[in-house]
């Protein structure tokens, strides 16, 4: 029966394979994780998903979904969450479009300007925070960001905000009040508790190790 599960090619620490553990963890998925070192990727990756980057989800019927965004479009339209409600303008919420045109490019180059030249970092630092206050503003309305519970929008979310605490390597719990209650929230959650256990790597012809979300 375990045969029919599905797989992931995940990275610790990638915020895009933090999104899918979490949203497979929301909706009650059980899975293999495939843990890949990125430098050494598994050809058995490289197969299905030729673009090489994690994470990627392998269905029981053989179909591929790798980007973290898809996974989560196909769990709010496949799942059953106890918790998670549907979101359904995942897609077109205006605040997935800041976050991937506003919100990211500004962290990669907050992150690593020297990958960049020096004039398109200008102003990242401002963009970043002009996201975390729309934010901020929306939670200190509402618990979550699509209302009183939480949804896939918060999945899409939660992931790129934990790797922005993690540059700045402080908390803001005295700026940003609703935000980090939020985001204390989702962490505190029971099937969020194994979100960031590590893996050994995967070596093939091993399945992966089995991850149950009851
Ligand atoms: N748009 C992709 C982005 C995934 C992505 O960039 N993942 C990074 C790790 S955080 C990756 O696999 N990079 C490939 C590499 O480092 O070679 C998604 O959301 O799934």
């Amino acid at each position: 029966m375990t045969e029919k599960l599905l797989y992931l090619y995940s990275f610790r620490r990638c915020p895009y394979a933090i999104r899918a553990r979490m949203a497979l963890a929301a909706f009650h998925v059980n899975y293999w994780i495939r843990e890949v070192d990125l430098k050494q990727k598994p050809v058995e990756m490289l197969t299905v998903s030729p673009k090489g980057t994690v994470p990627v989800l392998v269905l029981p019927d053989g179909q591929v979904i790798d980007e973290s965004l898809d996974i989560l479009i196909w769990l709010n339209q496949e799942g059953v969450s106890n918790v998670f409600k549907r979101c359904d303008d995942i897609k077109t919420h205006p605040l997935m479009d800041q976050l991937s045109h506003l919100f990211i490019p500004s962290l990669n180059r907050y992150k690593y300007p020297d990958r960049y030249d020096p004039s398109e970092n200008v102003g990242a630092e401002e963009r970043v925070i002009e996201y975390l206050n729309v934010l901020n503003g929306i939670l200190g309305q509402q618990t979550f960001l699509s209302g009183a519970a939480p949804t896939v929008l918060d999945i899409a979310i939660y992931p790129l905000i934990r790797q922005y605490l993690r540059i700045i390597n402080e908390t803001l719990d005295e700026i940003y009040t609703p935000l980090m209650r939020w985001y204390s929230t989702l962490t505190a959650m029971p099937m969020f508790q194994d979100l960031m256990k590590a893996y050994d790597q995967w070596v093939p012809p091993s399945k992966g190790v089995l991850v149950t979300n009851a």
